[in-house]
């Protein structure tokens, strides 16, 4: 077979536009492919719902790759184990209740299940805004990463969603737009961002499931970016409560997709 490069070509377009006008409208789009985003991706697409992740980054898994100060282990408690092993990946007893497992292998080892499960993942691609009908999200506005990166004047596109999962970490991109841009209060105690703390790994490993919820109408926080929404600690490389906060998500979105 000779090898022709307009159809290597035509071959990734089409196969792309496909794929991604397919996810135009969606049940749950998620902003962010680090442990929360993937793990609620996986577990939503188990579940039978069409769902998308929008990553900037060209590397999928956000903070898991770097394990504790780009030393390539996690630790995850008993629970976090079980879900570690249920997946297939190795786990190591450190005792006293606490497991490590390789930072690679679980991060690729998500990503490869969340998409054979079905989600769709498109990297390099930002959540700059989001589209608000009657004071509820309906879905996103986004663009290539490359684009705010270089600071282009480009205009975005939109994607529809019923729900919309924030597991952007620290820096909770997309309530900061919503809050902005609709003046509306979110369901937090003081109406705002309240802010991530210091770091706590026990309180704040426990509060991110508590978190996990629906911080806007339409918009449910997972991962880190729900305890720094709703003021509680940061927990550095231990990652359980990620894991457990993307199944959580996951349940209740998919209570209110079915219910
Ligand atoms: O930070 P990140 O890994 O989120 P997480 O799932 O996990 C947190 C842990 O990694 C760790 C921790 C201990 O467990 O605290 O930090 O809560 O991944 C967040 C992903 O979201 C992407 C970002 O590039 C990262 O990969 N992201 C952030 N803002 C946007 C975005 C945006 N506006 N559009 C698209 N992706």
């Amino acid at each position: 077979m000779s090898l022709d490069e307009i159809k290597i070509s035509r071959a990734i377009l089409s196969r792309f536009m496909t794929k991604f006008s397919d996810c135009l409208e969606l049940d749950v789009a998620i902003v962010g492919a680090g442990p929360s985003g993937l793990m609620a991706a996986l577990r939503l697409a188990q579940k039978g719902h069409k769902v998308a992740v929008f990553e900037r980054k060209l590397s999928i898994g956000g903070g898991m790759w770097g394990g504790g100060m780009m030393f390539n282990e996690i630790v995850v408690q008993e629970q976090g184990a079980a879900i570690l092993k249920d997946l297939g990946i190795s786990v190591e007893d450190a005792g006293d209740g606490y497991y490590t497992a390789d930072s690679v292998e679980c991060t690729s080892t998500l990503t490869s299940l969340a998409c054979k499960a079905g989600a769709r993942i498109f990297n390099l691609m930002t959540v700059e805004d989001v589209m608000v009908r009657e004071n509820r999200v309906t879905g996103l506005v986004i663009n290539w990463s490359a684009v705010d990166i270089a600071g282009f004047h480009v205009d975005p596109l939109a994607v529809r969603a019923e729900y919309v999962v924030e597991s952007t970490g620290h820096d909770t991109e997309v309530l900061r737009v919503v809050r902005k841009k609709t003046g509306e209060r979110l369901l937090t105690d003081t109406g705002e961002i309240m802010g991530e703390r210091s770091m706590w790994a026990e309180v704040a490993e426990n509060t991110t499931l508590e978190n996990t919820k629906e911080a806007f109408p339409g918009v449910f926080v997972a991962g880190m970016a729900a305890n720094a929404t709703f003021g509680s600690f940061r927990m550095g490389p231990i990652f359980g409560g990620m894991l457990l906060s993307g199944e959580r998500v996951a349940e209740l979105i998919d209570e209110r997709l079915t219910g």
